[in-house]
């Protein structure tokens, strides 16, 4: 019989992208387990033709359920994971509540799916960032060492949930008709502006903690404690859409084509790479599909060692960088292999 799964934060921008993935990949759901903040409960949502209360998320909420779907912040993953674990249900965590923790592990399943099987209760779902740079990355790695990496993010307002990408969408609409628009869900004007990701910034290093998560989850996911990484996380007026400038330095020699031909190969990796009619990867065509997008692949000019190559890559935040990563992770679930 078909898993039960509850999904906790059912009405944010992610969990409305696990349902649509569900469906979309055919995820067998024997019963769906709706679970937000009491200021939605009681509403419905439709699932399969079926019309699903929409619960509040509480201690009760998890008896019988076998894959719990977490996108509602550090908070709630802290405090009701281990309650839905003790109930018997496997928690599949979008939120970084858990994901350095040394009995959790923290899965991209093109990288290592093979931690899946260890877990106690909880697999961690990684930064999205983190996703969309090593999607593109693993695949050179574990063929040549990646020993330095530096990249800055472009990253969009859905990281920051669908109120943020309501207030892209409002910021912007009230700046083209010379309406001031002060912010609210972000820390600055946001219509035709960028600014430094907001999380807090570790006042010794001057690095914010979305900086410090790429780096950790890099080595966490890697397994590899001695790469170097150099990041700049910056919010940028785009809807669902990270995308970031990558260069890396290998331990041997690697030539542009190399990792073309490495990454043509790739699972879950498109290129993009036309310079001829100057097409790379882009927001709008990596926008609600399930694939990173990698272009602007060339030797890294400040290296002359021909060690070194900088590339771009794109992904959609909600999918790939987040409900896509997780339903993969669900769908390699050991009881489910065995169904
Ligand atoms: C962001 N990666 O984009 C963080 C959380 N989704 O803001």
């Amino acid at each position: 019989n078909d898993p039960v799964v509850a999904i906790a934060g059912v009405t944010g921008a992610v969990g409305a992208e696990f349902i649509a993935t569900m469906d979309k990949r055919a995820f067998p759901v024997g019963k769906l387990k709706a679970l937000a903040s009491a200021r939605s409960a009681g509403k419905t949502l439709d699932f399969r033709g079926r019309k699903v209360l929409i619960e509040e998320l509480s201690e009760n909420s998890f008896e019988g359920v076998d894959i719990a779907l977490f996108s509602a912040g550090g908070g709630v993953s802290r405090r009701f994971s281990p309650i839905a674990v003790k109930a018997g249900a496997v928690v599949v965590d979008n939120s970084s509540a858990f994901r350095m923790d040394p009995n959790v592990p923290l899965v991209i399943p093109e990288i290592n799916a093979g931690r899946i099987a260890e877990h106690k209760g909880i697999i961690a779902v990684p930064n999205c960032t983190a996703i969309t740079a090593l999607m593109a990355l693993w695949p050179i790695h574990r063929r040549n060492r990646i020993k330095r990496v530096i990249l800055s993010t472009y990253q969009s307002a859905s990281g920051a949930g669908a109120a943020a990408m309501q207030e892209l969408i409002e910021s912007t609409r009230a700046s083209l008709n010379g309406q001031a628009y002060p912010p609210n869900v972000m820390p600055h004007p946001y219509a035709f502006n960028l600014f430094s990701h907001n999380t807090p910034i570790d006042p010794t290093t001057g690095y914010n903690e979305e900086e410090t998560k790429v780096i950790q989850e890099t080595r966490k996911i890697f397994e590899d404690d001695r790469i170097a990484v150099g990041v700049t996380c910056v919010r940028v007026p785009v809807l669902r859409v990270h995308c970031a400038a990558i260069t890396f330095e290998c331990e041997r020699p690697i030539s542009e084509g190399e990792v073309r031909a490495i990454l043509t190969n790739a699972p879950g990796v498109r290129l993009v790479d036309d310079r001829v009619r100057n097409y790379f990867p882009m927001p709008i065509d990596a926008s609600g599909q399930d694939d990173v997008l990698v272009g602007r692949i060339r030797k890294d000019l400040s290296d002359p060692s021909g060690h070194s190559i900088a590339m771009f890559v794109s992904a959609d935040q909600l999918l790939k960088g987040a409900a896509l990563n997780a339903i993969q992770i669900a769908e390699l679930l050991p009881q489910r292999a065995m169904a």
